[in-house]
């Protein structure tokens, strides 16, 4: 396994002009795209598959060198915290990422640092906001996949520093969607990204619609079993997606606990939701890089550059 180059967090800081979140991006995680990808750090192999999403990271991967941002901001639905929102403040998570549902897919072996001067002010600010809200320093506990997955198939090199926010919520249990904590927690994620000064980037670590299939085929690539749910969870996320390109993001507002309860998306989760209040729900359209399924899920990569 190769180790990662760690950068020290919040280094370049002093030599950038502006400070404030940069961009935002939707960042899906299924495990399969990682699998795909035969990253060293991911200990099964493939022969490939989703090259269409893969070909959006791609873009994202360009634009994020362009953005030269000191902090990767990841918030992420399988790191499911039943009481507050928790913030990873460990400077260095070490370990190995396995998904649950598909371990044969997905055992990466992470290594990274956290810009934990900037995990703390979100603590702090989320607390003064009125959240339940905890820093998580226990080094044992083990990152989920739906923040590594994000946050590798955004920089696989891992030279940027992170901060890592859990899920408050559990997407599977619950019909409803509670996102208006997510409006309080971004809000107070942008107060603490302008207080320590960082040039920030934002990754929602969600799939689009969520239905998947209970069986995979003996080649879990293989593309020509690779299709939408059913007709109606593709044309929700299209309808979803509609609106993402037409913008203002204020539409979005509606569109999402629409597209949640029409398709089960797991942007149920949040992670949208706190995204776009944090970059403010800007007046700007998104600009969709990929759109595709994974065993059956709908999935997105879309920036937003406020
Ligand atoms: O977590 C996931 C996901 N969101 C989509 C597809 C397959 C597996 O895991
Ligand atoms: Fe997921």
């Amino acid at each position: 396994m190769a180790r990662v180059f760690h950068a020290t967090a919040g280094s370049s800081r002093t030599v950038r002009k502006r400070g404030g979140i940069v961009a935002g991006y939707l960042a899906p995680h299924p495990p399969h795209l990682v699998y795909a990808e035969n990253p060293p750090q991911n200990e099964p192999r493939s022969t490939g598959g989703w090259e269409v999403l893969r070909w959006g990271y791609e873009e994202l991967r360009r634009r994020l060198a362009v953005h030269k941002p000191d902090v990767l901001v990841v918030h992420a639905p399988h790191w499911i915290t039943m009481v507050g929102h928790h913030v990873n403040c460990v400077p260095n998570p070490r370990g190995i990422s396995v998904e649950p549902i598909f371990p044969h897919l997905f055992r990466y072996h992470y290594d990274f640092a956290t810009d934990v001067d900037l995990a703390e002010a979100i603590v702090a600010e989320a607390a003064d906001a009125g959240l339940v809200t905890s820093a998580m320093r226990d080094p044992g506990v083990r990152v989920d996949y739906a923040t590594i997955g994000a946050l590798h198939l955004a920089n696989p090199a891992w030279d940027i520093p992170v901060v890592s926010l859990s899920a408050n919520n559990n997407p599977y249990f619950y019909s409803d969607a509670a996102l208006d904590e997510m409006e309080t927690l971004g809000a107070a994620t942008a107060r603490a990204i302008e207080r320590t000064g960082r040039r920030a980037v934002l990754l929602a670590s969600n799939s689009l619609s969520h239905l998947h299939w209970d069986r995979e085929p003996d080649l879990p690539e293989d593309m020509g079993v690779e299709r939408p749910f059913d007709h109606h969870q593709y044309a929700g996320d299209m309808e979803l997606l509609q609106v993402v390109r037409e913008g203002p993001t204020e539409r979005l507002r509606a569109a999402v606990p629409k597209h949640i309860a029409a398709t089960q998306a797991e942007t149920k989760a949040g992670s949208l939701t706190w995204l776009l209040a944090a970059m403010g729900w800007p007046a700007i359209a998104g600009d969709v890089l990929a759109y595709g399924t994974v065993i059956a899920t709908g999935n997105a990569v879309v920036e937003w550059v406020p």
